[in-house]
């Protein structure tokens, strides 16, 4: 598959997704401000590759997209919400992300912790409310989606970052780290995915689905430390050499550029591995690739 035809499926999910978020939203004068200011992240852009993650997987099972697309806005929320903590003073103090001030820097900390807070709340409404999948598999996809967000999940991976700061982990604890921050979502937005397509966790494809994602999650944060370093600001749409400036450990500190891109592209080669034998997986083979040498 081309670069130019896999941009033209991101596109296409990416509409398809806001197009579906945006039907979480009523307008009410009093709550106006929240709404604006969970608006203003969630439809800042970004590359959308946890709901393209959760649509594809659902149709390389024969699922269909309205099984898929209340879980994809979930996982698309709970990362939204997950961007606009991060960023507060509390956390990485950043003032650009998406390409745009920060949420905070826009409205302030108290109103960008609560626009998290029912971005987070909000996902886990929409995944529940899912009647396309029905209610036995939205009630596995919450549980499996709450696991992965939550203290065992990414809370836990921001956590060990945090206490991470200023002090030398080993190999072993940055793996750990980075599998909850970064992974834990990727793998329930693909998890999700399959869910839909009526794809149980005792289905042996489900091994290949987290397969597929742990590979992908830890070449997608690999990359993430080598763009801090090499990206610039402005394709990349958040500030570079944050790593830094808050001396976090990163893969840079274990290995060079060169080495930490051939890890990479060996976790891309065993994530399309998995789906290899699968006739539909060109366009999630596609991604996993674009992913290990994206520029943004
Ligand atoms: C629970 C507060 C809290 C944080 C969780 C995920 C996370 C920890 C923080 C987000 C910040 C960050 C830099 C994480 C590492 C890699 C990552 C998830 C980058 C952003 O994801 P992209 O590149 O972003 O998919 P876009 O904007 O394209 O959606």
């Amino acid at each position: 598959m081309t670069d130019e035809i896999l941009q033209l499926m991101m596109n296409r999910n990416a509409t398809m997704t806001e197009d579906a978020m945006r039907k979480y939203y009523t307008e009410d004068e009093d709550l106006r401000v929240l709404l604006d200011a969970e608006r203003y992240s969630l439809f800042a852009g970004g590359k959308r590759i946890r709901p393209f993650l959760t649509l594809e997987f659902c149709r390389l099972f024969g699922g269909d997209d309205a099984a898929a697309l209340p879980f994809a806005c979930a996982v698309e929320m709970i990362h939204t919400y997950s961007l606009i903590h991060d960023d507060l003073p509390c956390m990485d103090n950043d003032d650009l992300r998406r390409g745009k001030p920060t949420n905070h820097k826009v409205y302030g900390e108290s109103t960008a912790l609560l626009a998290g807070d029912a971005l987070l709340t909000g996902a886990f409404e929409a995944a529940a409310s899912n009647v396309a999948a029905g209610a036995e598999i939205s009630a596995k996809a919450v549980a499996y989606l709450a696991s992965c967000a939550g203290r065992y999940g990414m809370v836990g991976g921001q956590i060990m970052d945090l206490e991470g700061e200023k002090k030398k982990l080993t190999l072993d604890a940055l793996l750990r780290l980075h599998s909850l921050k970064t992974g834990a979502l990727i793998s329930a937005s693909s998890v999700l995915g399959a869910l839909a397509a009526g794809v149980s966790f005792s289905d042996p494809r489900m091994e290949d689905v987290v397969t597929y994602a742990e590979n992908i999650g830890l070449a997608f944060q690999i990359v993430d430390d080598i763009l801090d370093q090499t990206g610039n600001a402005e394709e990349l749409g958040k500030n570079v050499g944050v790593d830094t400036v808050h001396e976090k450990n990163t893969f840079l500190s274990f290995y060079s550029i060169e080495e930490a891109q051939f890890y990479a592209d060996r976790l891309t080669h065993d994530a399309i591995a998995a789906l290899r034998k699968y006739p539909e997986s060109e366009t999630l083979c596609a991604l996993a690739e674009w992913l290990a040498t994206r520029k943004k």
